[in-house]
Protein backbone atom coordinates (compact mmCIF):
# COMPACT_ATOMS: atom_id res chain seq x y z
CA UNK A 1 0.00 0.00 0.00
CA UNK A 2 1.44 3.58 -0.90
CA UNK A 3 2.48 5.36 1.84
CA UNK A 4 -0.21 8.00 1.10
CA UNK A 5 -3.26 5.40 1.18
CA UNK A 6 -1.97 4.42 4.31
CA UNK A 7 -1.56 8.16 5.94
CA UNK A 8 -5.19 8.26 5.10
CA UNK A 9 -6.70 5.22 6.23
CA UNK A 10 -4.80 5.79 9.37
CA UNK A 11 -6.88 8.47 9.65
CA UNK A 12 -10.18 7.87 8.20
CA UNK A 13 -9.73 10.06 5.56
CA UNK A 14 -11.13 9.79 2.06
CA UNK A 15 -9.13 12.76 0.75
CA UNK A 16 -5.50 13.83 0.93
CA UNK A 17 -6.72 17.90 2.40
CA UNK A 18 -5.99 18.80 5.61
CA UNK A 19 -7.84 22.46 6.91
CA UNK A 20 -4.70 23.96 8.65
CA UNK A 21 -4.66 24.89 11.91
CA UNK A 22 -5.35 28.32 12.01
CA UNK A 23 -5.36 30.04 15.33
CA UNK A 24 -8.28 32.81 15.89
CA UNK A 25 -9.46 31.97 12.26
CA UNK A 26 -10.17 28.18 12.51
CA UNK A 27 -13.81 26.76 14.24
CA UNK A 28 -15.04 23.52 15.35
CA UNK A 29 -17.63 24.25 12.98
CA UNK A 30 -14.74 24.77 10.10
CA UNK A 31 -13.04 21.31 11.52
CA UNK A 32 -16.07 19.44 11.68
CA UNK A 33 -17.27 20.13 8.10
CA UNK A 34 -13.53 19.74 6.39
CA UNK A 35 -13.86 16.08 8.70
CA UNK A 36 -17.30 15.22 7.04
CA UNK A 37 -16.08 16.19 4.07
CA UNK A 38 -13.48 13.12 4.05
CA UNK A 39 -10.55 15.48 4.51
CA UNK A 40 -9.50 16.98 7.81
CA UNK A 41 -10.20 19.33 9.98
CA UNK A 42 -8.18 21.18 12.82
CA UNK A 43 -8.60 22.99 15.65
CA UNK A 44 -5.72 26.25 16.31
CA UNK A 45 -5.40 25.99 20.38
CA UNK A 46 -2.30 28.15 20.61
CA UNK A 47 -3.84 31.27 21.91
CA UNK A 48 -5.96 29.74 24.64
CA UNK A 49 -5.40 27.68 27.55
CA UNK A 50 -6.10 24.11 28.46
CA UNK A 51 -9.78 25.20 29.62
CA UNK A 52 -10.55 27.00 26.32
CA UNK A 53 -9.15 23.97 24.08
CA UNK A 54 -10.94 21.43 26.08
CA UNK A 55 -14.38 23.24 25.24
CA UNK A 56 -12.99 23.82 21.53
CA UNK A 57 -12.05 20.36 21.12
CA UNK A 58 -15.29 18.97 23.03
CA UNK A 59 -17.68 21.65 20.92
CA UNK A 60 -15.91 19.59 17.31
CA UNK A 61 -16.96 16.40 18.54
CA UNK A 62 -20.81 17.26 19.24
CA UNK A 63 -20.49 18.19 15.41
CA UNK A 64 -18.69 14.93 14.23
CA UNK A 65 -17.27 11.52 14.96
CA UNK A 66 -14.27 11.71 12.82
CA UNK A 67 -10.79 12.42 12.82
CA UNK A 68 -9.82 15.98 13.76
CA UNK A 69 -6.12 17.72 14.13
CA UNK A 70 -5.53 20.15 17.50
CA UNK A 71 -2.55 22.21 17.28
CA UNK A 72 -0.33 23.92 20.13
CA UNK A 73 2.64 26.16 20.00
CA UNK A 74 6.26 25.30 21.22
CA UNK A 75 8.08 28.10 20.92
CA UNK A 76 11.04 28.85 23.50
CA UNK A 77 10.27 31.60 26.06
CA UNK A 78 10.76 35.09 24.55
CA UNK A 79 13.85 36.41 25.50
CA UNK A 80 13.00 39.16 27.58
CA UNK A 81 15.07 42.29 26.79
CA UNK A 82 14.08 45.94 28.53
CA UNK A 83 15.73 47.67 26.02
CA UNK A 84 14.98 46.16 22.77
CA UNK A 85 11.06 46.11 24.18
CA UNK A 86 11.36 49.86 25.14
CA UNK A 87 12.65 50.84 21.63
CA UNK A 88 10.04 48.89 19.84
CA UNK A 89 6.77 50.27 21.80
CA UNK A 90 8.81 54.34 21.34
CA UNK A 91 8.94 53.02 17.53
CA UNK A 92 5.11 52.16 17.46
CA UNK A 93 4.30 55.55 19.57
CA UNK A 94 2.82 57.84 16.58
CA UNK A 95 0.60 54.44 15.39
CA UNK A 96 -1.16 54.57 19.10
CA UNK A 97 -1.19 58.24 18.80
CA UNK A 98 -2.72 58.05 15.39
CA UNK A 99 -5.65 56.27 16.97
CA UNK A 100 -5.99 58.19 20.04
CA UNK A 101 -4.11 55.53 22.44
CA UNK A 102 -1.11 55.32 24.63
CA UNK A 103 1.88 52.49 24.40
CA UNK A 104 1.12 49.88 27.44
CA UNK A 105 4.23 50.77 29.56
CA UNK A 106 5.37 46.82 29.66
CA UNK A 107 4.42 43.68 26.96
CA UNK A 108 3.06 40.43 28.16
CA UNK A 109 3.94 36.89 26.67
CA UNK A 110 0.61 36.46 25.60
CA UNK A 111 0.86 32.83 24.44
CA UNK A 112 2.07 30.63 26.48
CA UNK A 113 4.23 27.54 24.74
CA UNK A 114 2.50 23.64 24.81
CA UNK A 115 5.94 22.97 26.48
CA UNK A 116 5.77 24.83 29.37
CA UNK A 117 1.92 23.95 29.72
CA UNK A 118 0.98 21.21 31.66
CA UNK A 119 -2.61 21.48 32.09
CA UNK A 120 -3.31 21.11 28.17
CA UNK A 121 -0.64 17.97 27.71
CA UNK A 122 -2.93 16.36 30.50
CA UNK A 123 -5.80 17.47 29.10
CA UNK A 124 -4.75 15.68 25.75
CA UNK A 125 -4.21 12.74 27.14
CA UNK A 126 -7.72 12.62 28.70
CA UNK A 127 -9.16 13.68 25.44
CA UNK A 128 -7.28 11.81 23.23
CA UNK A 129 -8.18 13.38 20.21
CA UNK A 130 -7.15 11.64 16.95
CA UNK A 131 -4.17 13.49 15.93
CA UNK A 132 -2.02 16.58 17.26
CA UNK A 133 0.20 19.04 15.44
CA UNK A 134 2.74 21.04 16.60
CA UNK A 135 4.22 24.81 15.27
CA UNK A 136 7.20 26.55 16.34
CA UNK A 137 9.26 23.05 17.63
CA UNK A 138 8.32 19.97 19.61
CA UNK A 139 7.30 18.91 22.61
CA UNK A 140 9.83 16.61 24.77
CA UNK A 141 10.76 13.22 23.83
CA UNK A 142 9.02 12.26 26.85
CA UNK A 143 5.81 14.05 26.09
CA UNK A 144 5.54 12.65 22.40
CA UNK A 145 5.89 9.30 23.42
CA UNK A 146 2.95 10.02 25.83
CA UNK A 147 1.04 11.17 23.26
CA UNK A 148 1.48 8.40 20.68
CA UNK A 149 1.15 6.01 23.60
CA UNK A 150 -2.46 7.69 24.12
CA UNK A 151 -2.77 6.22 20.55
CA UNK A 152 -2.61 10.38 19.35
CA UNK A 153 -0.99 10.41 15.77
CA UNK A 154 1.64 12.97 16.10
CA UNK A 155 2.92 15.22 13.04
CA UNK A 156 4.69 18.79 13.84
CA UNK A 157 5.74 21.50 11.03
CA UNK A 158 9.10 21.87 9.60
CA UNK A 159 10.68 24.95 7.12
CA UNK A 160 13.64 22.81 6.20
CA UNK A 161 15.59 19.62 6.30
CA UNK A 162 17.66 20.45 9.93
CA UNK A 163 14.03 20.90 11.75
CA UNK A 164 12.70 17.71 9.60
CA UNK A 165 15.60 16.07 10.57
CA UNK A 166 14.90 16.89 14.16
CA UNK A 167 11.11 16.10 13.99
CA UNK A 168 12.09 12.50 12.80
CA UNK A 169 14.66 12.39 15.46
CA UNK A 170 12.20 13.59 17.55
CA UNK A 171 9.66 9.96 16.87
CA UNK A 172 6.57 12.45 15.48
CA UNK A 173 4.61 10.21 13.20
CA UNK A 174 4.36 13.06 10.26
CA UNK A 175 6.01 16.21 9.02
CA UNK A 176 4.24 18.94 7.78
CA UNK A 177 6.70 20.93 5.16
CA UNK A 178 5.64 24.13 5.05
CA UNK A 179 7.22 26.07 2.08
CA UNK A 180 7.81 30.20 2.01
CA UNK A 181 4.79 31.15 0.48
CA UNK A 182 2.36 29.95 3.31
CA UNK A 183 0.15 31.86 5.46
CA UNK A 184 0.44 32.64 8.81
CA UNK A 185 3.51 32.14 11.13
CA UNK A 186 6.77 30.54 9.79
CA UNK A 187 6.99 27.22 12.09
CA UNK A 188 11.06 27.65 12.19
CA UNK A 189 12.28 26.16 15.55
CA UNK A 190 14.43 29.10 16.24
CA UNK A 191 13.36 32.80 14.52
CA UNK A 192 16.92 34.04 14.61
CA UNK A 193 18.57 31.09 13.11
CA UNK A 194 19.58 31.63 9.14
CA UNK A 195 16.82 30.51 6.81
CA UNK A 196 17.23 29.58 2.93
CA UNK A 197 13.27 30.29 2.95
CA UNK A 198 12.65 27.35 0.44
CA UNK A 199 9.36 27.01 -1.84
CA UNK A 200 7.05 24.22 -0.40
CA UNK A 201 7.71 22.36 -3.71
CA UNK A 202 11.64 22.22 -3.10
CA UNK A 203 11.06 21.38 0.50
CA UNK A 204 8.92 18.72 0.09
CA UNK A 205 11.08 16.86 -2.40
CA UNK A 206 13.90 17.28 -0.03
CA UNK A 207 12.27 15.71 2.59
CA UNK A 208 10.51 12.79 0.78
CA UNK A 209 13.88 11.89 -0.69
CA UNK A 210 15.89 12.40 2.78
CA UNK A 211 12.99 11.13 5.93
CA UNK A 212 10.47 7.80 5.53
CA UNK A 213 8.09 9.83 7.64
CA UNK A 214 5.46 10.77 5.73
CA UNK A 215 5.22 14.59 4.80
CA UNK A 216 2.43 16.62 4.04
CA UNK A 217 3.18 19.49 2.03
CA UNK A 218 2.14 23.38 3.19
CA UNK A 219 2.14 26.72 1.63
CA UNK A 220 0.31 28.26 -1.51
CA UNK A 221 -1.93 25.43 -2.41
CA UNK A 222 -5.19 26.63 -3.18
CA UNK A 223 -7.22 24.17 -5.91
CA UNK A 224 -7.18 20.30 -6.82
CA UNK A 225 -4.50 21.08 -9.19
CA UNK A 226 -1.75 22.29 -6.48
CA UNK A 227 -2.43 19.24 -4.24
CA UNK A 228 -2.18 17.11 -7.23
CA UNK A 229 0.83 18.35 -7.69
CA UNK A 230 2.28 18.10 -4.14
CA UNK A 231 1.44 14.80 -4.43
CA UNK A 232 3.00 14.22 -7.51
CA UNK A 233 6.48 15.71 -5.66
CA UNK A 234 5.91 12.49 -2.95
CA UNK A 235 3.36 14.78 0.02
CA UNK A 236 1.39 12.03 1.02
CA UNK A 237 -1.32 15.24 1.89
CA UNK A 238 -1.30 18.66 1.38
CA UNK A 239 -2.23 21.30 4.17
CA UNK A 240 -4.57 24.15 3.10
CA UNK A 241 -4.96 27.48 5.27
CA UNK A 242 -5.65 30.54 3.37
CA UNK A 243 -7.68 28.49 0.94
CA UNK A 244 -10.31 28.29 4.33
CA UNK A 245 -10.46 31.52 5.16
CA UNK A 246 -13.54 33.23 3.38
CA UNK A 247 -15.82 29.61 4.34
CA UNK A 248 -18.68 30.90 6.35
CA UNK A 249 -17.54 28.35 9.03
CA UNK A 250 -14.14 30.59 9.81
CA UNK A 251 -13.92 32.70 12.84
CA UNK A 252 -12.73 36.07 9.98
CA UNK A 253 -14.15 38.99 10.48
CA UNK A 254 -15.80 40.89 7.87
CA UNK A 255 -12.43 43.35 7.54
CA UNK A 256 -10.56 40.57 7.18
CA UNK A 257 -13.02 38.84 4.51
CA UNK A 258 -12.94 41.93 2.50
CA UNK A 259 -9.20 42.56 2.83
CA UNK A 260 -8.73 38.98 1.01
CA UNK A 261 -10.99 39.61 -1.62
CA UNK A 262 -9.84 43.15 -2.77
CA UNK A 263 -6.38 44.01 -4.66
CA UNK A 264 -4.67 44.00 -1.59
CA UNK A 265 -4.38 39.91 -1.25
CA UNK A 266 -1.71 40.62 -4.24
CA UNK A 267 0.64 41.73 -1.83
CA UNK A 268 1.45 39.27 1.06
CA UNK A 269 4.46 39.56 3.19
CA UNK A 270 6.57 37.66 5.48
CA UNK A 271 7.45 40.04 8.47
CA UNK A 272 8.10 39.87 12.26
CA UNK A 273 6.71 43.07 12.92
CA UNK A 274 3.59 41.85 13.55
CA UNK A 275 4.23 39.28 16.19
CA UNK A 276 8.03 39.20 16.37
CA UNK A 277 8.24 36.43 14.29
CA UNK A 278 8.34 36.18 10.84
CA UNK A 279 4.20 35.28 9.25
CA UNK A 280 2.78 36.24 6.10
CA UNK A 281 0.17 38.53 5.93
CA UNK A 282 -1.49 40.87 3.51
CA UNK A 283 0.29 43.64 3.92
CA UNK A 284 -0.68 46.34 6.43
CA UNK A 285 0.38 49.83 7.96
CA UNK A 286 1.90 48.60 10.95
CA UNK A 287 4.40 46.03 8.67
CA UNK A 288 4.97 48.84 6.09
CA UNK A 289 5.51 51.10 9.53
CA UNK A 290 7.51 48.04 11.55
CA UNK A 291 9.67 46.96 9.00
CA UNK A 292 10.52 50.54 7.50
CA UNK A 293 12.59 52.02 11.07
CA UNK A 294 15.34 49.67 11.47
CA UNK A 295 14.13 48.83 14.99
CA UNK A 296 14.02 45.13 15.83
CA UNK A 297 10.89 44.12 17.02
CA UNK A 298 10.06 42.49 20.42
CA UNK A 299 10.49 39.00 20.93
CA UNK A 300 7.62 36.71 19.96
CA UNK A 301 4.57 36.77 21.17
CA UNK A 302 5.80 40.46 22.64
CA UNK A 303 5.24 42.22 19.99
CA UNK A 304 2.26 40.53 19.33
CA UNK A 305 0.72 41.89 22.62
CA UNK A 306 1.91 45.11 21.07
CA UNK A 307 0.07 44.73 17.52
CA UNK A 308 -3.07 43.34 19.04
CA UNK A 309 -3.51 46.44 21.38
CA UNK A 310 -3.13 49.05 18.81
CA UNK A 311 -5.43 46.99 16.93
CA UNK A 312 -8.01 46.86 19.19
CA UNK A 313 -7.87 50.84 19.85
CA UNK A 314 -8.04 50.63 16.12
CA UNK A 315 -10.89 48.79 15.57
CA UNK A 316 -12.93 51.03 18.27
CA UNK A 317 -12.67 53.23 16.15
CA UNK A 318 -13.75 51.09 13.46
CA UNK A 319 -9.87 51.11 11.62
CA UNK A 320 -8.54 48.12 10.47
CA UNK A 321 -5.16 48.83 8.92
CA UNK A 322 -2.98 47.29 11.72
CA UNK A 323 -5.14 44.30 11.78
CA UNK A 324 -3.45 40.67 11.20
CA UNK A 325 -4.65 39.55 8.29
CA UNK A 326 -2.62 36.07 7.58
CA UNK A 327 -2.72 35.12 4.40
CA UNK A 328 -0.35 32.96 1.94
CA UNK A 329 1.25 33.67 -1.74
CA UNK A 330 -1.84 32.14 -3.18
CA UNK A 331 -4.32 34.51 -1.82
CA UNK A 332 -5.44 36.05 -5.07
CA UNK A 333 -7.14 32.47 -5.38
CA UNK A 334 -9.03 32.12 -2.31
CA UNK A 335 -12.77 31.14 -3.42
CA UNK A 336 -15.80 31.77 -1.13
CA UNK A 337 -17.61 28.42 -0.60
CA UNK A 338 -19.40 26.32 2.33
CA UNK A 339 -16.30 24.11 3.79
CA UNK A 340 -17.42 21.15 2.35
CA UNK A 341 -18.57 22.55 -0.90
CA UNK A 342 -14.39 23.44 -0.84
CA UNK A 343 -13.43 20.03 -0.54
CA UNK A 344 -15.87 18.72 -2.80
CA UNK A 345 -14.60 21.33 -5.09
CA UNK A 346 -10.74 20.46 -4.59
CA UNK A 347 -11.39 16.89 -5.13
CA UNK A 348 -13.05 17.15 -8.34
CA UNK A 349 -9.83 19.69 -9.72
CA UNK A 350 -7.68 17.23 -8.38
CA UNK A 351 -9.41 14.86 -10.91
CA UNK A 352 -8.99 17.04 -14.09
N1 LIG B 1 -0.10 26.89 11.54
C1 LIG B 1 -0.10 26.26 12.73
O1 LIG B 1 0.56 25.23 12.86
N2 LIG B 1 -0.81 26.77 13.80
C2 LIG B 1 -1.58 27.89 13.69
O2 LIG B 1 -2.23 28.30 14.65
C3 LIG B 1 -1.59 28.56 12.44
N3 LIG B 1 -2.34 29.69 12.26
C4 LIG B 1 -2.52 30.18 10.99
C5 LIG B 1 -3.46 31.20 10.78
C6 LIG B 1 -3.73 31.64 9.50
C7 LIG B 1 -4.78 32.68 9.30
C8 LIG B 1 -3.01 31.09 8.39
C9 LIG B 1 -3.30 31.55 6.98
C10 LIG B 1 -2.06 30.12 8.61
C11 LIG B 1 -1.80 29.63 9.89
N4 LIG B 1 -0.88 28.61 10.12
C12 LIG B 1 -0.83 28.01 11.36
C13 LIG B 1 -0.04 28.06 9.04
C14 LIG B 1 -0.71 26.86 8.38
O3 LIG B 1 -0.56 25.73 9.19
C15 LIG B 1 -0.10 26.51 7.00
O4 LIG B 1 1.28 26.31 7.12
C16 LIG B 1 -0.37 27.57 5.96
O5 LIG B 1 -1.68 28.05 6.03
C17 LIG B 1 -0.14 27.00 4.57
O6 LIG B 1 -0.07 28.01 3.62
P1 LIG B 1 -1.37 28.59 2.86
O7 LIG B 1 -1.98 29.55 3.81
O8 LIG B 1 -0.77 29.25 1.67
O9 LIG B 1 -2.27 27.44 2.54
Amino acid sequence: MDQSRQFLDRLGMRHPIIQAPMAGVSTPRLAAAVSEAGGLGSLGLGAGDAAQSRRLIEETRALTGRAFNVNFFCHAPAARDAATEAAWLAHLAPLFKEVGATPPAALDEIYRSFNDDDASFEMLLALRPAVASFHFGLPTPERIAALRQAGIYTMASATSPREAALVEAAGIDAIVAQGIEAGGHRGMFDPDAPDERLSTAVLVRMLVKRTRLPVVAAGGIMDGQGIKAALDLGAVAAQLGTAFILCPESAANAAYRDNLKSACAATTRLSASLSGRPARGIVNRLIVHGDGGGVRPAAYPLAYDAAKRLHAAAAALDKHVFAAHWAGQGAPLAREAGAADLVRMLEREMQE
